[in-house]
């Protein structure tokens, strides 16, 4: 067979944008990982052979229903729902469900296809995937939100499987909706296997796994530091959202030593001056976790903060920046204030919070920088842990847990400088976990020929 010719970016990218218009948000992850990995393709004559880079940019399969449900009053309402089986060429599919009215199927396909690189990072047999509905929770009474979960569990049912597909939570998709859907999967399939993770406790659930995004990012964020010489303790650090990924940033981060300052929803940010603290924090969790409140409430509460209405924490200057809200919710602009006022690191809880323009200027700066697949795969990570305790029928303790998240963290921080070290202590994480992530998909896709 004659050797195959190097990839070319622009050419590739415009055979995607063509396969798949308007689908701005996937364009975007798909050219973040390609123009690392293409370099990387073209030097391993193996990974130019049989359109790998073509084929792993299309999903295995998209299945797409609506999801009719009753509201308290009685109307009859509809949603469109979504399950992207983006990969499962190294386990069976993976990742979570997120309710939100921004949904798309662009903004699925990018999470999904961002799920694949960042569960082979976690050296778990996970493949990828991500679903939800362009539902939106707030507001809704828990029965709505119950009856939601229900009919869209009603056609999710035949798609997934402890062996074949395994939701989890996402934005708008927690314990309360995790635990209906859960509920309802086993209602229909009559059987208690670990089909979904992010379960209670008290049903299969895992200790850590609420807190493990947010955790294993502030793990992450440590191992950088230290790669450098350096610590969390003593640096001032701001947050983006108040969910489950910021709020246990924070408690790590605080529990490490740093100083967080700030939090926020999508109505504004609250700037505490003097740090947000354990006790200050346990507000948050209340607020959020238990009465669903707006972070306004917290400058109410607490004199030491501040609430600007609509806008986002990065003015707000610290060492570091940890976006854990959503996609492209950090401009070039951000960025670069952040750079004006001493960033240290910048580590993405959030799957692909900070635009393109906002990631070059951050490679570019003497910064570090994790990208969400390295810096949030804590999350997944203790899903897989789960499903191995499901399928195990023990639990783990809360330390044996814990002690395997920051082992897993780690050794995601070293793949990354495996693969993208300049030799002289500077990495480029988002070139490494690209690579790191694609390297055992690849394989595995090239080892079974043409499926
Ligand atoms: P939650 O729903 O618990 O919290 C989301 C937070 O982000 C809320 O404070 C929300 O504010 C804010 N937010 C959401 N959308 C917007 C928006 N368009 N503009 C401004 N603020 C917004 O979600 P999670 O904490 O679970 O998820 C946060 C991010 O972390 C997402 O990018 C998710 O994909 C990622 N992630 C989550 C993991 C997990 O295990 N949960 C694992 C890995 C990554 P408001 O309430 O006002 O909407
Ligand atoms: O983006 C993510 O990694 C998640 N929302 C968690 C997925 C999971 O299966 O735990």
């Amino acid at each position: 067979m004659a050797s195959t010719p190097p990839y070319d970016l622009d050419e590739f990218m415009s055979g995607l944008e063509k396969r798949n218009p308007n689908e701005v948000e996937f364009h975007q992850a798909v050219r973040e990982v390609v123009q690392t990995v293409i370099p990387f393709v073209n030097e391993h004559e193996k990974y130019r052979q049989d359109q790998i880079l073509e084929r792993m940019t299309e999903p295995d399969r998209i299945v797409i229903f609506r999801v009719t449900w009753e509201d308290d009053d009685g109307n009859f309402r509809a949603n469109r729902a979504w399950r992207v089986q983006f990969n499962n060429s190294i386990g069976p599919y993976k990742g979570g469900l997120r309710f939100h009215t921004d949904v798309t199927q662009s903004v699925l396909k990018f999470l999904g296809f961002e799920q694949v690189l960042k569960n082979s990072l976690t050296g778990l047999p996970m493949g990828g995937a991500k679903g939800g509905a362009n539902f939106n929770p707030k507001g809704k009474s828990d029965h709505e939100v119950m009856r939601f979960c229900q009919s869209m569990m009603t056609e999710l049912y035949r798609h997934i499987g402890e062996d074949t597909d395994i939701p989890a939570g996402d934005i708008g998709v927690g314990q309360r909706e995790i635990s209906y859907l859960f509920g309802q999967y086993k209602r229909l399939a009559n059987r208690f296997v670990g089909t979904l993770t992010g379960k209670g406790l008290s049903f299969g659930g895992s200790l850590v796994r609420t807190e493990a995004t947010g955790y294993g990012c502030v793990y992450f964020c440590q191992n950088m530091l230290h790669h450098r010489g350096d610590g969390m303790a003593g640096k001032s650090v701001a947050i983006s959202g108040s969910g489950n990924v910021a709020i246990y940033a924070a408690e790590k981060a605080i529990e490490l030593g740093a100083k967080v300052l700030t939090l926020s929803d999508s109505d504004g940010f609250i700037h505490d001056r003097q740090g947000i603290d354990a006790e200050k924090l346990a507000f948050v969790k209340d607020l959020k976790e238990v009465r669903r409140g707006r972070i306004s409430e917290y400058a109410q509460k607490f004199k030491s903060a501040e609430f600007y209405a609509d806008r986002r924490p990065w003015g707000v200057p610290c060492e570091i920046a940890l976006p854990c809200a959503t996609q492209n919710e950090v401009t070039a602009e951000d960025v670069q204030h952040l750079l004006d006022n001493g960033l240290v690191a910048l580590c993405e809880g959030a799957n692909m919070p900070v635009q393109a323009e906002g990631t070059d200027l951050l490679l570019a700066a003497n910064v570090l920088y994790a990208p969400g697949k390295a810096a949030n795969a804590g999350g997944v990570a203790v899903s897989g842990l789960e499903q191995s305790q499901n399928a195990l029928r023990i639990s783990w303790s809360r330390d044996e847990v814990d002690q395997r998240l920051k082992g897993i963290m780690r050794d995601i921080h070293d793949q990354c400088v495996h693969y993208a070290s300049d030799g002289n202590g500077c990495v480029n994480y988002a070139r490494g976990a690209n690579i790191a992530g694609f390297v055992k998909v690849a394989d595995a896709m090239l080892a079974y020929g043409a499926v």
